[in-house]
């Protein structure tokens, strides 16, 4: 009899092309879809094209415009003229700006049960809400898949989540999201992808698991992934999309390598408080808190559902007086639907300003709250600076407690507005794919758009048998990759070109960090555990190679920056006895040796410190692939030399 499968290694099995799906070694999958946006496309098509690729050959490739919309100068316009073109020229999709931000569009319009999903944005795991495996990683992993070459991992433990019960009214899959933080922490998930099944699924709809499936990413899981059935089918059906459903789900008796049960029941309205999805609180328990901004919307909470909920919410009454309230519809369809049904003017009428459906606020593009200020968001990450102010406090909650506490001016629990609404649902969607802009059929005769925003991609050397530099940052648990390249309209608009960009690099931390790092030349950052959770953004491993980093000595990694350091030859390294942090100090030099060429994957390496003459020992635990990477310099001149030979 064959093995019961969940179904996470059953769409895995399916795509397998190298190793075995034996948890913690390296496995490569086919890829069925891709998408890359306009803060991570630009690299991405960048490598695309130096890679020598001629064009995509994956089923269907997108670029979205949705992150770099604010164009207060020609950068953001040079980016989509750029973007545009080379999606023309390669064979990708183009979703222009106005169209709405990716994750909720692709639920939309192109999440396909079964099929696995690629994306240069680490909340492309919101797929995962119509069966699909969906995964975030680094621009240049993308690029290579879009190569069609397949996209490598360690294969991750499979964790159950059973969720049984049902949600009570004003609780929402938001709650669902933040309780799962609470349990998890922002690392607790690492190594996992969380697969969802139980009674209380049937309660929740494509757009409820979305949210969910979004800020499964916020506990540093790779993603995760809900069963593809009834509700999924009748999801696709308002979409239009009915032809694109197939039953998913586990086998029965299937085994899994964790287990974690919820009872949707016991569930409250929550809030996760200044300054990390974690910090998870009962919003009873906030009540005193006054704000002076309300923002909803963002990939987790933009969805019709959601929008719905906020305009019955606000029919009628006012925002209060020190508020700001900003609504941001997650996609143009979902904007249509709330004008023809007179929820806009609800939300209108009540005071909102509307945004752009966009990603806008949720990473400082637009919105930044006042000095010292608190905003309430519904979006998915509230690390410090994220929301383009460096000291403003912000809490996470879902849309209903948004909407409550916009009217009442402190943190409102939702339940004390009396009855819930209750959305109904279309029988079918605004559908109109005009703003999608499909690829040439023969691209190779379109020109590039390359306006002067779109600056060369730097190359890097190999290193040599040692490496010998400065410490530049001692830093503690789960540093973000906003901490390393942050957030905010002004840097977001320069990640087509490195130099300008690595003038911000740990900026929030130090603002003329990057004077100093060129000024030694040669650095390693030291950390602690969870180094580069957050964003996808491989920006924050290239600018810092530009700068000079060498190395990152950390207890321990987030997979994609990881993955993101070895692809710009920059080595990841594990203490082996963690303690010894203790020892090192900022400004000291440190020497790697042990990098010839018969070093071997998990190589346990040794680190002197020359200040103080004390050694310690680091663990470089990467794969062959990502060995070869990093003693070329990284990915893209790994492909060079062995075009060459
Ligand atoms: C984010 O939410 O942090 C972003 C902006 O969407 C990033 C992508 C990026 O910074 O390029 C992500 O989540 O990967
Ligand atoms: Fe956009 Fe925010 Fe979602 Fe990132 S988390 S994709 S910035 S809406």
């Amino acid at each position: 009899m064959a093995e019961a499968l969940n179904l996470t290694r059953k769409i895995m099995a399916a795509h397998l092309k190298e190793g075995r799906l034996e948890v913690g070694t390296e496995i490569g999958l086919s890829i069925d879809q891709t998408l890359v946006h306009d803060a991570t496309g630009q690299m991405a098509m960048l490598q695309f094209e130096a890679l020598g690729f001629p064009r995509v050959k994956t089923k269907r490739s997108l670029i979205y415009s949705d992150h770099n919309i604010l164009q207060v100068g020609f950068e953001n316009a040079d980016d989509h003229a750029f973007l545009s073109s080379a999606a023309k020229r390669f064979g990708l999709w183009y979703s222009k700006t106005g169209n709405g931000i990716c994750h909720q569009l692709n639920v939309e319009r192109f999440a396909t049960p079964g099929e696995i999903l690629l994306g240069a944005d680490s909340h492309t795991t919101t797929g995962g809400a119509v069966g699909q495996l969906a995964i975030g990683a680094g621009g240049l992993d993308v690029a290579v898949v879009m190569g069609g070459r397949p996209f490598f991992l360690p294969m991750p433990k499979i964790i159950r989540v059973t969720l049984t019960g049902s949600l009570k009214a004003w609780v929402r899959p938001k709650d669902l999201a933040l309780e799962i933080l609470r349990i998890l922490t922002v690392s607790g998930g690492r190594g996992a992808i969380l697969e969802f099944a139980g009674p209380g699924l049937a309660g929740l709809s494509v757009t409820d698991r979305a949210t969910v499936a979004n800020m499964s990413i916020e506990t540093g899981a790779i993603t995760a992934i809900f069963p593809a059935d009834q509700n999924v089918l009748d999801f696709l059906r308002r979409q239009g999309r009915e032809a694109d459903f197939s039953p998913q789900a586990a086998d029965p008796g299937a085994v899994y390598d964790g287990e974690l049960e919820i009872d949707l029941s016991s569930l409250e309205p929550l809030a996760a408080a200044p300054h990390s999805p974690d910090n998870v609180l009962k919003v009873a328990d906030l009540g005193g808190v006054k704000v002076n901004q309300v923002a909803i919307g963002s990939c987790t909470n933009s969805s019709f559902s959601d929008m719905m909920a906020v305009a019955a919410v606000l029919k009628g009454q006012r925002v209060a007086p020190g508020v700001s309230l900003v609504v941001a519809p997650g996609s143009r369809q979902i904007l249509m639907e709330l004008t023809k049904r007179g929820a806009l003017a609800d939300i209108v009428g009540a005071g909102a300003r509307i945004m752009e459906v966009a990603c806008g606020f949720c990473n400082g593009v637009g919105q930044a709250p006042q000095t010292g200020g608190i905003s309430v968001r519904t979006s998915n990450r509230n690390f410090p600076g994220r929301s383009g102010t460096a000291g403003a406090g912000l809490y996470l909650v879902s849309p209903e407690t948004a909407a409550a506490t916009a009217l009442k001016g402190f943190l409102t629990d939702p339940r004390t507005l009396g009855e819930a609404p209750v959305i109904v649902w279309p029988e079918t969607m605004e559908i109109d794919d005009s703003m999608i802009l499909p690829p040439a059929p023969e691209g190779s005769e379109v020109p590039i758009q390359r306006g002067p925003n779109i600056a060369p991609l730097p190359r890097f050397a190999a290193p040599g048998e040692s490496i010998t530099g400065e410490v530049m940052l001692v830093l503690g648990d789960n540093v973000t990759t906003d901490d390393i390249l942050p957030a905010g309209a002004h840097i977001l608009a320069l990640r087509a070109n490195v130099p300008a960009m690595s003038r911000f690099i740990f900026s929030n931390l130090e603002p003329a960090f990057h004077q100093r790092m060129k000024a030694a030349g040669t650095g390693f950052v030291v950390a602690g555990n969870n180094y580069g959770q957050g964003s996808s953004r491989e920006h924050a491993a290239l600018a810092p190679r530009y700068l000079g980093l060498a190395g990152v000595v950390a207890q321990s990694f987030a997979r994609i920056h990881k993955a993101n350091l070895c692809n710009f030859g920059i080595f990841p390294l594990e203490f082996v006895d963690p303690a010894q942090i203790a020892g090192l100090e900022k400004g000291h030099k440190l020497t790697l040796s042990g990098l010839g060429p018969n070093l071997s994957p998990g190589a346990i390496l040794t680190m002197s410190d020359l200040d103080t003459g004390q050694s310690f020992m680091v663990k470089l635990d990467v794969a062959q692939r990502q060995l070869d990477m990093l003693m070329a310099g990284g990915l893209l001149a790994l492909e060079a030399k062995l075009a060459a030979e």
